[in-house]
């Protein structure tokens, strides 16, 4: 069976961490290109922490440094979730950046996805900067892209205001430009993510598979993310890697999304039309539930091969 080939642009973040440890062992997927935006921390340190989680895993996969802001509005991090280093207390040592800056970012999403015999599934788990620059750019690369499987927005409301989700909130108008694009979109967004809870039953578990799991546990305990409850982490960016090997364990309804990138209290809100009011075309396939105990079944199952 021919492995699906995906693009990850992400922020990392312990989420982003634990989505990459996972996509690296995830047998239905290809990982062709990792690139990094400014996010959770700057871009400097997300770019650190993909080489360095990589290096760790003892994958290959060609990683180039991204944006370092946004289109519009100034940086805005989330050292309060994830750190400063964006991986709790975690350092990763000894990464030479340089080798990853060379690359112009638009130019190596560009060259990848078209020269891709098959199409490819773009993943973007950070704010969608680089995505929108893409798209914006070379608008001939949608005839490549299969779908965009997204960690970003919530139909319900935010998680960083009442509107807005980090994702979205961070760079609302390169959000907007993705949801319009006319590629298929499909949204993890808040109204699943808070459903990927990791408990410490599955930690304990998890932590034991080599220095791949100590890692893990080390991220987790240190981050300072406010606990609300008993568990330990949303496992957010881990769905949108699974909704393209499996989307067997998610419930979803399509929607035609947008983002609100004017507002007095809603900018950053991505706007479902549930009820079809305006007829307008589903862009988006709105996942709203998880079979949780087969995803993190699948999860502990794919990083046991780091033991
Ligand atoms: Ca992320």
């Amino acid at each position: 069976m021919n492995k699906k080939k995906i693009i990850i642009d992400c922020d990392p973040g312990v989420d982003d961490a634990v989505a990459l440890l996972y996509a690296f062992k995830d047998p239905l997927i290809e990982i062709e290109l990792i690139t990094s935006v400014s996010g959770n921390v700057n871009v400097d340190k997300t770019t650190t922490n993909a080489i360095g989680i990589a290096r760790l895993a003892n994958h290959k996969v060609k990683i180039v440094k991204g944006a370092n802001r946004p289109l519009i509005n100034e940086p805005l991090f989330a050292e309060e979730i994830h750190g400063v280093s964006g991986l709790g207390t975690y350092q990763f040592k000894d990464v030479d950046l340089s080798v990853h800056e060379n690359d112009d970012v638009v130019k190596a999403l560009y060259e990848t996805i078209m020269n891709s015999k098959e199409k490819i599934y773009l993943v973007p788990i950070g704010p969608f900067t680089n995505i929108a620059k893409l798209l914006m750019l070379h608008p001939e690369v949608k005839e490549n892209i299969e779908a965009i499987s997204i960690m970003g927005g919530g139909i319900k409301g935010g998680n960083v205001n009442v509107a807005g989700e980090f994702n979205v909130l961070v760079d609302p108008e390169a959000a907007h430009v993705m949801f319009n694009s006319g590629i298929p979109i499909i949204m993890a967004g808040l109204d699943v993510t808070e459903k990927s809870l990791l408990y410490p039953k599955d930690l304990k578990i998890i932590q034991e598979f080599g220095e791949v799991g100590k890692f893990i546990k080390q991220i987790i305990e240190s981050n300072p993310r406010p606990k609300i409850d008993d568990s330990l982490l949303q496992l957010n960016d881990v769905v949108s890697i699974m909704a393209i090997s499996n989307p067997e364990i998610f419930t979803s309804k399509d929607m035609f999304v947008d983002v609100e990138y004017g507002g007095r209290f809603s900018r950053g809100w991505t706007l479902g039309d549930q009820r079809r009011a305006n007829y307008q075309v589903a862009n988006t396939k709105v996942i709203l539930d998880l079979d949780h105990s087969k995803f993190i079944e699948l999860l502990t199952e794919r990083l046991r091969e780091y033991e």
